[in-house]
C-alpha cells in the first residue's frame, strides 16, 4: 500500500479543519460542499473493506431524497447489503481524522482488522443525478485508485442498481449480470412472466403515473420500459426536464405531506406513484372522485405483497414461514390486519433498511417496509430451493405448478439486495393484474389510523434515547410519562418520538382516530420534547 500517495492525493481533497460527520443511517449526508475529502475517503475505506472480504464493495453517491444542495455516500457490502455496524465507526473515524492524522487512521483499521494487504481490491462506483455527483464521485474514485483499488465507474444508476450490480459480480453471476442491460432482462422478464397470469388486461389497467422526483429514477424508468414490450404503459411526470430533485415531488413529499406532487396531472382513480431520488422507496397514490386523496404507503405496499405470496405459498402447498417486519412508523392499523385478519407473524425494529433487513432474514420469507416506501422480500436459500424444484415437477397438478412457477418469477422480479422502487414497481403492478384489483380495491383492505409525522429541531437530539424498537424514550428523564399522559387523553393514540438518523432533528410521530387528534397529539408531543 503506497501511503505516500494517499498523502499526496489526500491534500486535494482537504478537510475542513474541525468538521466533523457521522456514518448515519444511510451513510454521510450534508450539503454538498462538505462532503469531498469524505470521498477520498470512503474510496480509501472501500478499498480496505474490499481486501478485507476478498470481494467487490460498493459506493453509491447519493443524498435519496435530501435536497438538491445536499449529498452523501453509502457503501455497499458483498452481498449488496449495506456495510456492516462495525465498518460504520471506521468511517466515522477516517473521516473525521484531520488531515495529519489520515495514515495513522488507516493503520489503526488495517491493524484492527488483521488486513492483509496483498489481495486486489474492486470497487463500483455509482452516482445520482445530482449537480454536485460528478465531482463527488470522481474524489471516491481517486480515493480507490490512491490506495491501489481497481474501480468500475457504472455512472448515473439507482441505489438498488448499484447494490445488485455488487451482488452479481460477488456470486459469479448466479445473482443475474453485472450490467444495467442484465438488470433490465432479467426484471422485466420475470414481469413478463407474471402478467401472463393475468387475463385479458385493458389498456387502462396497464396504464400509470410515475412522479420520478425529478432524478435518477424517471431516468432509468424510461430505459427499463422499453424492454417491457408494452406490458406496461407509463406517463412519466417530474422527469427531471423541468423541476429540481425532490422539490415538492417524490416518495418522502407525498408520504410525509399526505398529497399529490405538484408537477403530476391525474384524473380521479388514475394509479399513481412517486419514486425518490435515488429510486431505493415507492409510494402509491390516487385522487377519488371526491378529489379525495388517498395514500398507499409502504405498510399497504407490505400488506399487498404478503397476502399475494401467501396465498401463492398456500396454492403451491409449501409449508414455509412467512413473516412481515416494520417500524414503529407502520400504521396501527397494517399491524393490526396483518397479525389479527392476515394472521401472519409481524416483527418490529428500530428505523432503518439494515435493521428490517436482518430480521427479515430470520424468515423463509421475509418481507419488510418501512412505512415510506422503502423495502422488498428476502427468500431464505432453504425457500428458493424448494419453490425452485417444485416449479421443475413434473407430478404435481396444475394449479401447483402455476404457482410455484409465479413464486419462481416473483423472486426474480425482486431486488433482494435492498428495497428498489423499479422493482417494487413491477412486483405491485403485477399483483394488481393477476388479482384483477384496482387501486381504490387495494386502498380498501384496511383503512389507516390519521396520523402525522413533525420535526423538532433542538439544540442536541442525541440526548434522547430510545427503547423497545425506539417506541418508547428513556431518557431524558420524565419524557416518556409525558407522552402517556398525553396519549392517555385520546382514542385509539399512540405517539413516540425518536432522533433522526439523516437530519438535525427529532421526529414526532402520533396517530389516532381522527385527523384532528392525530395533528393535535403530534403537536402537544413536540411540545414535550424542548
Ligand atoms: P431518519 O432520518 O433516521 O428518520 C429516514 C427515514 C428512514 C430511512 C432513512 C434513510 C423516516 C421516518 N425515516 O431516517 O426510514 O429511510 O431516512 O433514508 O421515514
Ligand atoms: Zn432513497
Amino acid at each position: 500500500l503506497d501511503f505516500e500517495e494517499v498523502s499526496k492525493q489526500s491534500i486535494l481533497h482537504p478537510k475542513p479543519a474541525g468538521l466533523v460527520l457521522h456514518y448515519g443511517t444511510a451513510g454521510f449526508r450534508s450539503n454538498s460542499i462538505h462532503l469531498d475529502h469524505i470521498m477520498f475517503r470512503m474510496g480509501l475505506l472501500a478499498v480496505l473493506r474490499s481486501k478485507k472480504t476478498k470481494s467487490t464493495i460498493g459506493i453509491m453517491v447519493t443524498a435519496s431524497h435530501n435536497p438538491e444542495e445536499d449529498n452523501g455516500v453509502k457503501l455497499v457490502d458483498p452481498m449488496g447489503e449495506m456495510l456492516a455496524a462495525t465498518w460504520e465507526s471506521y468511517a466515522t473515524m477516517l473521516a473525521n481524522a484531520e488531515q495529519e492524522e489520515l495514515i495513522s487512521a488507516l493503520n489503526e483499521i488495517i491493524e484492527k482488522e488483521g488486513i492483509d494487504k496483498s489481495p486486489e481490491a474492486s470497487v463500483f462506483v455509482g452516482k445520482d443525478t445530482r449537480s454536485s455527483s460528478a465531482s463527488l464521485s470522481q474524489a471516491v474514485l481517486d480515493g480507490v485508485h490512491a490506495l491501489g483499488g481497481h474501480s468500475k465507474d457504472y455512472g448515473l444508476v439507482t441505489t438498488p442498481q448499484l447494490h445488485y450490480m455488487v451482488c452479481c459480480k460477488n456470486t459469479q453471476g448466479k445473482y443475474g449480470d453485472a450490467t444495467v442491460e442484465g438488470y433490465y432482462k432479467k426484471l422485466c422478464q420475470a414481469f413478463t412472466q407474471l402478467v401472463g397470469n393475468a387475463s385479458n388486461r385493458t389498456d387502462d389497467q396497464k396504464h400509470l403515473c410515475v412522479d420520478g422526483a425529478n432524478g435518477i429514477g424517471a431516468l432509468k424508468l424510461r430505459e427499463m420500459i422499453s424492454h417491457l414490450n408494452k406490458g406496461l404503459q407509463v406517463t412519466i411526470f417530474n422527469d427531471g426536464s423541468k423541476g429540481k430533485l425532490n422539490h415538492q415531488c417524490g416518495a418522502d413529499f407525498v408520504k410525509v405531506q399526505q398529497k399529490t406532487p405538484t408537477g403530476i396531472q391525474v384524473n380521479p382513480g388514475d394509479r399513481c406513484c412517486s419514486f425518490d431520488g435515488d429510486a431505493d422507496r415507492i409510494v402509491y397514490y390516487f385522487t377519488d372522485s371526491q378529489q379525495v386523496f388517498h395514500l398507499l404507503d409502504g405498510d399497504k405496499i407490505a400488506t399487498l405483497i404478503s397476502t399475494f405470496l401467501k396465498e401463492l405459498l398456500i396454492q403451491a402447498g409449501l409449508n414455509l414461514k412467512i413473516a412481515v417486519v416494520q417500524t414503529a412508523y407502520a400504521n396501527g392499523s397494517s399491524t393490526d390486519y396483518l397479525e389479527n385478519t392476515m394472521n401472519v407473524t409481524v416483527r418490529c425494529t428500530k428505523t432503518g433498511v439494515k435493521h428490517l433487513h436482518h430480521a427479515a432474514l430470520e424468515f423463509d420469507v421475509g418481507v419488510y417496509f418501512e412505512a415510506n416506501g422503502h423495502g422488498t422480500v428476502l427468500f431464505s436459500k432453504a425457500a428458493e430451493d424448494k419453490i425452485q424444484q417444485l416449479a421443475q415437477d413434473s407430478r404435481i397438478d396444475d394449479e401447483r405448478k402455476r404457482a410455484a412457477l409465479m413464486l419462481q418469477s416473483t423472486i426474480n422480479v425482486i431486488n433482494q439486495t435492498v428495497g428498489d422502487a423499479l422493482s417494487d414497481m413491477l412486483l405491485i403492478e403485477a399483483i394488481l393484474a393477476i388479482k384483477g384489483m384496482t387501486v381504490e380495491q387495494w386502498d380498501r383492505i384496511y383503512t389507516d389510523l390519521p396520523n402525522r409525522q413533525l420535526k423538532v429541531k433542538v439544540s442536541d437530539r442525541r440526548v434522547i434515547d430510545t427503547t423497545d424498537a425506539e417506541r418508547r424514550a428513556v431518557s431524558p428523564a420524565g419524557l416518556q410519562e409525558a407522552i402517556d399522559q398525553l396519549v392517555k387523553t385520546y382514542r385509539k393514540a399512540r405517539s413516540f418520538v425518536r432522533p433522526s438518523g439523516t437530519e438535525d432533528v427529532v421526529r414526532v410521530y402520533a396517530e389516532a382516530d381522527t385527523q384532528e387528534s392525530a395533528d393535535a397529539l403530534a403537536h402537544e408531543v413536540s411540545l414535550a420534547v424542548y
